[in-house]
């Protein structure tokens, strides 16, 4: 078991915010799905005060290695998520953490203050990141507005209270810096990185929203890098994420610093792929070889089944 902010969690493998709709799992894939959850904890769609429809389709634009999105937070609304959402969430069988978001202090303190008195939930994940909001304002860049959010709200509850940071920052660190000195118990990187697509017909943007969130594998390496630099800047628990469909990517993050890691767009291809990545992480710390090591070029131990040094390996034409 790990202990996250208090919460145990049976391996360090949770679902990243609206990458997995367990209800509508559930429906196609029948219990089976639930009682062999993928994820050690849920982490919910980002619920706002007042419902929304989301932006106008069309909403997503695949890339050559990842998934562009501007959903823009559809969702019922605190009052819906309350009546409808939350007591199918709580029987799940991890525990429940609920993203949130507000467009201003007061709504998410409302947020934060409807959720502190629920036992079904176990955290809050503030998203202070979204890029698909039509005011195009991203709270989570300025590292002083995220200091006097969490300021106002930290106070509301004793839950622990994560920040979703955004990569779309010229700072990160000092932006989880600020949310951690003003009380934040955790915080999850990478978001979405802004991306753009044009529609080749008409030369207009693509996307109903026209700028988009970039994900998957394309984000991996920046992801890596961001949650290297904030795990070196606080003492509170990182959440990696970005771009993890393998083990051996989350066993990467671990290593730049995440206690815990989300997968995200690789459950869309796969909805069972967080079982499959928490089992190859567990195996990672101790790979069998599966085939020789360069001396002198090999990465100790557990980094032994590389992609590029399997290629080294095979490559008739690289100098030895
Ligand atoms: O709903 C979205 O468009 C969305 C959200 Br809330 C988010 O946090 N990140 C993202 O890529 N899309």
């Amino acid at each position: 078991m790990i202990d996250f902010c208090g919460i145990e969690l049976a391996h360090p493998i949770i679902n990243a915010s609206g990458t997995f709709d367990a209800v509508a799992a559930r429906r196609a894939f029948g219990d089976a799905l639930i009682e062999h959850f993928p994820f050690a904890a849920f982490v919910s769609k980002t619920v706002t005060v007042a419902p929304r429809q989301g932006n106008p389709p069309p909403r997503l634009w695949e890339l050559p290695a990842g998934l562009m999105n501007s959903i823009g937070l559809p969702n019922k609304g605190l009052e819906g998520y309350l009546a409808h959402d939350l007591p199918e969430l709580a029987r799940l069988p991890v525990p429940l953490i609920v993203n949130v978001m507000g467009f201003s202090r007061d709504e998410v303190a409302r947020l934060v203050r409807a959720f502190a008195q629920r036992d079904e939930v176990a955290a809050l994940e503030l998203n202070v990141s979204c890029p698909n909001v039509e005011t195009g304002l991203v709270m989570g860049a300025d590292p002083d507005e995220v200091a006097r959010l969490m300021s106002a709200v930290r106070p509301l509850t004793a839950k622990p209270l994560i920040v979703k940071l955004t990569p779309n920052a010229s700072d990160v660190p000092a932006v989880a810096l600020a949310a951690e000195r003003a009380g934040a118990s955790a915080v999850s990187l990478v978001n979405t990185v802004r991306g753009m697509a044009i529609h080749p017909r008409t030369g207009e943007p693509w996307l109903g929203g026209t700028t988009g969130g970039v994900s998957g594998p394309a984000v991996r390496a920046i992801a890596l890098a961001q949650v290297r630099s904030v795990a070196d800047a606080v003492d509170i628990p990182v959440i990696g994420m970005g771009g993890v469909s393998h083990g051996r990517h989350a066993h990467d993050l671990m290593g730049a610093g995440a206690a815990l890691v989300a997968v995200g767009t690789e459950s869309f291809r796969d909805p069972s792929a967080g079982a499959r990545i928490a089992s190859e992480l567990a195996l990672a710390g101790n790979p069998e070889p599966t085939h020789p090591i360069i001396p002198g070029r090999g990465w100790p131990g557990s980094n032994a089944d590389r992609d590029d040094l399997i290629d080294e390996v095979k490559s008739p034409c690289k100098p030895k």
